[in-house]
């Protein structure tokens, strides 16, 4: 069975066809919607089941909507500079990604549907990436070498205004993401060089940083990265929160691996020939999504969060350039 298939479930199906047939119809060019997007019109219920992806197969980056159904996925910005690393906010209505419009990274909002009322966050000449949203959708956290030639960790409020730094040391601390309740950030730190990284957690009131992986992987000379925590099951809120991340061992494939969220549980999900990394969670905790490098392309794939065989997401590409990033629609 087609694993992307049951991701859609059936009443997303219908939906996303009316919305494919919606897109192709409205064409790009010169935003009607703001100055990154391509005036797409569809509703939040279209949105259902996609998955927002970077990619450079139309030369520079730009941001995508994959459905299951579409014979391609769907280009939602159209500027020369290169837009990537995206997420959705929590409710669906914005999307938070990295442009280097103004000639170096940083981070903007627009909407998910029709790609108005753009926000510039960051303004600097330093790297700004990985942005991502806080549970409630106030605060959006994000790496950053604005202070540090190595990346710090911030927080900034998602309708704009003063960063807060979360970290001072001289090693670089990257991809941050909030914890399912709001109180910790997860991310990724190597601070010996040359040493395993690891993924650490750190509650907002204390900021003391603890190791998740030290025992399970660190020992092993295997680094863990791209934290992301899977959503709460409303259905069984006394189940462990757990996290999707990458392991890379010493000398061969890099692979997913799940834990519960305070290290303890961890289980492989893949056995890839590549890279795969960079771990979202689908809206109902089932799939996972993932980008892998081999064979010289980075491409998108779809794995049951228990594990087993993962499936190429775009298996009718027929462009060479990398898909990346991958981050499903949150509302199930
Ligand atoms: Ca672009
Ligand atoms: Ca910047
Ligand atoms: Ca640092």
């Amino acid at each position: 069975m087609d694993v992307s298939h049951r991701v859609m479930g059936v009443t997303g199906v219908a939906l996303v066809l009316v919305a494919m047939a919606l897109l192709q119809g409205c064409g790009t060019g010169e935003s009607a919607g703001g100055i990154f997007g391509a005036g797409l019109s569809l509703s939040a219920d279209e949105l259902s089941g996609v998955v927002l992806f970077a990619s450079t197969r139309d030369f520079n980056s730009e941001l995508y909507y994959y459905s299951p159904l579409a014979e391609d996925p769907v280009r939602i910005t159209t500027l020369s500079s290169n837009e990537s690393q995206p997420c959705f906010s929590p409710d669906g209505t914005r999307i938070a990604f990295v442009s280097d419009y103004d000639g170096d990274d940083e981070i903007y909002i627009m909407d998910a549907i029709g790609g108005g009322n753009v926000l510039q966050l960051t303004e600097n000449t330093a790297l700004d990436g990985r942005p991502r949203w806080s549970p409630d959708g106030s605060t959006i956290v994000y790496h950053s070498t604005v202070d540090n030639q190595w990346l710090e960790l911030y927080t900034i409020p998602a309708t704009g205004g003063e960063p807060t730094r979360l970290t001072t040391n001289d090693y670089p601390d990257s991809s941050p993401v909030f914890s399912p309740d709001g109180a910790s950030i997860a991310w990724s730190a190597r601070p010996v060089s040359g040493q395993p990284a690891e993924i650490w957690v750190m509650d907002l009131a204390t900021r003391t940083p603890r190791s998740l992986t030290a025992a399970t992987h660190s020992a092993n000379n295997e680094s863990a990265l791209f934290p992301a925590y899977a959503p709460v099951d409303g259905n069984h809120p006394e189940d462990p929160v757990r996290i999707a991340y990458s392991v890379q061992p010493p000398d061969t494939n890099t692979d997913l691996w799940v834990m519960n969220a305070d290290g303890t549980g961890a289980y492989r999900v893949t056995d890839t020939h590549g890279g795969a990394t960079r771990p979202a969670w689908s809206a109902d905790g089932q799939f996972i999504v993932f980008d892998m490098f081999s064979s010289g392309i980075t491409t998108l794939y779809i794995v049951s969060a228990g594990g087993g065989a993962p499936a190429e997401l775009l298996s009718k590409r027929q462009t060479e350039g990398s898909d990346t990033s991958p981050f499903f629609y949150p509302i199930p």
